[in-house]
């Protein structure tokens, strides 16, 4: 379509159609005025839309984290992302100091400082991290696979980790009788081996958890294969859907250079 005809038919389509028998001067000048409008609005749309992205107004980064633990998913999705950032490694001998606390009351990594916000919480670090790499979809492509990537975090945050992990690593905290802390541990890998078999059923076909590409989730699914396989859970053996995952998420070049950096093995042990 030449550029004539192409404008014209923009011209059509607005209001500005009833005016086309008039002279040739005056069409121009409604042609010109039709496309200025349409420009306009378009700026004005993609002015709305505006986030900063890894090369516009990149926000400094600092993330708090211990080697192997939870922190290790966003610390993957930064270097998957080419954001620049920077780690600070609360080491687990000397404990979580005054000065990290009043940065981040809960006592736990990660956190992550952007600028001069601190974003606590795993799944809420990675949504900021993937905001500042959109064309990296770490949430997934469309609405239903970003609405997918908090279902499996939500749960990996809660049921996995906080509940079925932390019976294991912290019986103590869900206990006040001492006696019965073997008790809340056995329960415990009961569980973790409950919430392995899900993700080993919901992963059957799959090559990524969530849609066609590496996401969050897959990130966050490599961390507590480690653990388990760190805690005796016979990963390879008994959930091998589960480890094919993880071994794509070990080829990954960022991934590996992650674990390098962190000081930890590729598989937690
Ligand atoms: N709900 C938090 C849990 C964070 C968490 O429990 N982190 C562990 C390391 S993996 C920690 O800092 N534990 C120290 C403690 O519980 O005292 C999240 O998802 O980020």
């Amino acid at each position: 379509m030449t550029h004539t005809s192409h404008i014209k038919l923009r011209l059509r389509n607005h209001d500005a159609v009833s005016h086309w028998r008039l002279t040739e001067h005056n069409r121009y000048a409604i042609v010109i005025a039709a496309t200025v409008r349409e420009s306009e609005q378009d700026a004005v749309a993609a002015h709305a839309l505006e986030r900063p992205t890894s090369t516009t107004m990149a926000p400094k980064l600092n993330l708090f984290l211990a080697p192997g633990a939870c922190s290790l998913a966003p610390h993957i999705l930064l270097r998957e992302a080419g954001l620049p950032y920077t780690t600070t490694t609360i080491s687990y001998s000397t404990g979580f100091l005054p000065e990290y606390l009043k940065l981040n009351p809960k006592g736990k990594v990660p956190f992550m400082q952007m600028d001069d916000a601190v974003i606590t919480e795993t799944p809420a670090i990675m949504t900021a991290i993937a905001q500042l790499a959109p064309t990296k979809h770490f949430l997934g492509k469309t609405n239903l696979e970003t609405v997918r990537c908090y279902e499996w975090m939500n749960w990996l945050s809660g049921t996995l980790h906080g509940q079925a992990f932390g019976g294991l690593f912290r019986p103590e905290r869900f206990v006040t009788d001492a006696a019965l802390v073997g008790a809340v541990s056995e329960k415990a890998r009961e569980t973790i081996a409950g919430c392995y078999a899900f993700i080993e059923e919901r992963l059957q076909g799959k090559t990524w958890a969530v849609g066609e590409d590496f996401s969050a989730v897959d990130a966050y699914l490599f961390v507590f294969w480690r653990w388990g396989n760190m805690k005796g859970f016979e990963m390879r053996e008994k959930y091998p859907e589960y480890t094919a995952l993880v071994e794509r998420v070990a080829e990954r070049e960022k991934v590996r250079e992650t674990v390098e950096e962190e000081g930890v093995g590729m598989w937690g042990t």
